[in-house]
């Protein structure tokens, strides 16, 4: 176990330390929330950047050390915003560093802990859905004009296909803990669609769609609602780097709209809800419809399919693997959530037309 209460006496903390305890539901770092013995003083966020999937750490930090600051400056030009909590705040080191390495190699930060937050890993409302949309748009048209070199690749290749795909068949091929055998209907059904899913890759290499500035985790439990359900503020920034609106928009609508959570056992229980697609692309184009091209709105609704696709491939390799990536609860975890994750697929497959058709209403004024 770590040392806790040492590791945040290395940050410059207000207030003195209570307890700190595991929290949240991330599936690749630490997280735990330290709270403060004084009642006026903020909480905080530690946590244990994992390294074995961050492989340059510092530059991970200076990425959001960027952002945030960028993010602020906006935030703080407006008259009623509250910056400490509609984005994250790093707290320094006490060398003013982004991060503290210990003597066992672990990188740690602390961040504010947005405090009176609400955070869902399952949508129950277009609302709630609606203002995820407006927050991860807001966000990347935030960072259109970010100033200063591009931001690092966190993890280079994170959503190229076609790399994800060589990842799976290199798999199969070492088969390390004999699971392949086992799985033939999940191989079948991504060979299947392989060629379809390089549709955004092959657009963005043919500059037919710009790079831009995006999130890359935009599953709905990484964007903070407020005690009225209103949204608040962006989260998880480690993958902050340069792609396609289509892997937030993406990301977002594989989360969003699923009825059952992502690793549903039940498939009966997964399926898209329109009416929650409909309100997360409201809330998307209302904030990024200025900025978008014709042809980056032309394969929203795709994206949409691209996501469990692309997630549901990398669970399923986790899997042939023998789970050394996302952390699991039990031990045919990543096989449940791939499961899981190509049932939505064919939900949204059969409602394809309907999702194109809601993106085409509210494309209107797009350039
Ligand atoms: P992971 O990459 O493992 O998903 P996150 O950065 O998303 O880690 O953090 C895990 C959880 O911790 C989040 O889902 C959220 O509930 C909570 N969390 C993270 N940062 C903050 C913060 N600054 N304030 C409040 N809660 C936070
Ligand atoms: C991971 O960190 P977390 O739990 O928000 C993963 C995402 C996946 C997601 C699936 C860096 O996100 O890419 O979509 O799990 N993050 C990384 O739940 O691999
Ligand atoms: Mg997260």
């Amino acid at each position: 176990m770590f040392e806790l209460k040492k590791i945040c006496s290395r940050f410059r903390i207000t207030g003195t330390f209570k307890t700190a305890y595991p929290y949240g539901s991330g599936h690749i770092n630490d997280t735990y929330k330290i709270d403060t013995v004084e009642e006026e003083a903020h909480d905080y966020i530690l946590q244990r950047v994992n390294h074995q999937v961050f492989k340059n750490v510092p530059g991970l930090m200076d990425n959001i050390d960027r952002v945030t600051r960028h993010i602020r400056s906006k935030l703080e030009a407006l008259p009623d915003a509250d910056p400490d909590r509609e984005t994250l705040t790093l707290v320094p080191t006490h060398s003013g560093e982004t991060y503290y390495l210990d003597g066992s190699g672990n990188y740690w930060r602390v961040y504010l802990f947005i405090r009176d937050n609400r955070s869902y890993d399952i949508v129950t409302s277009p609302d709630q859905a609606y203002q995820g949309g407006r927050m991860f748009g807001r966000f990347q048209a935030m960072l259109s004009d970010l100033p200063g070199d591009p931001l690092i690749e966190t993890i280079p290749n994170f959503h190229n296909i076609e790399w994800r795909l060589q990842l799976f068949e290199e798999a199969l091929r070492k088969d390390p803990v004999q699971r392949a055998l086992t799985i033939r209907e999940e191989i079948d059904f991504v060979k299947k669609r392989a060629e379809e899913m390089s549709t955004i890759l092959l657009l963005g290499r043919e500059k037919m769609i710009p790079e831009r500035i995006t999130h890359n985790d935009t599953k709905f439990n990484n964007v903070l609602l407020d005690e009225d359900d209103k949204g608040l503020c962006v989260i998880d920034l480690d993958t902050v780097m340069p792609g396609y609106v289509h892997y937030d928009f993406g990301d977002s609508i594989r989360t969003t709209t699923n009825t059952a959570a992502e690793d549903e056992k039940d498939l009966d229980k997964v399926e898209m809800d329109i009416r929650l697609f409909k309100a997360y692309s409201e809330g998307f184009l209302e904030e990024t419809r200025e900025m978008l091209t014709t042809t980056e709105i032309d394969y929203l609704a795709f994206a949409g399919k691209l996501f469990p696709y692309i997630i549901g491939l990398r669970f399923l390799t986790d899997y042939i693997e023998g789970d050394h990536y996302f952390k699991i609860k039990h031990e045919h975890h990543n096989l449940q959530r791939a499961r899981s994750q190509f049932k939505l697929l064919r939900s949204m497959e059969r409602q394809f037309q309907e999702m194109r058709q809601i993106i085409e209403k509210l494309r209107k004024r797009s350039k």
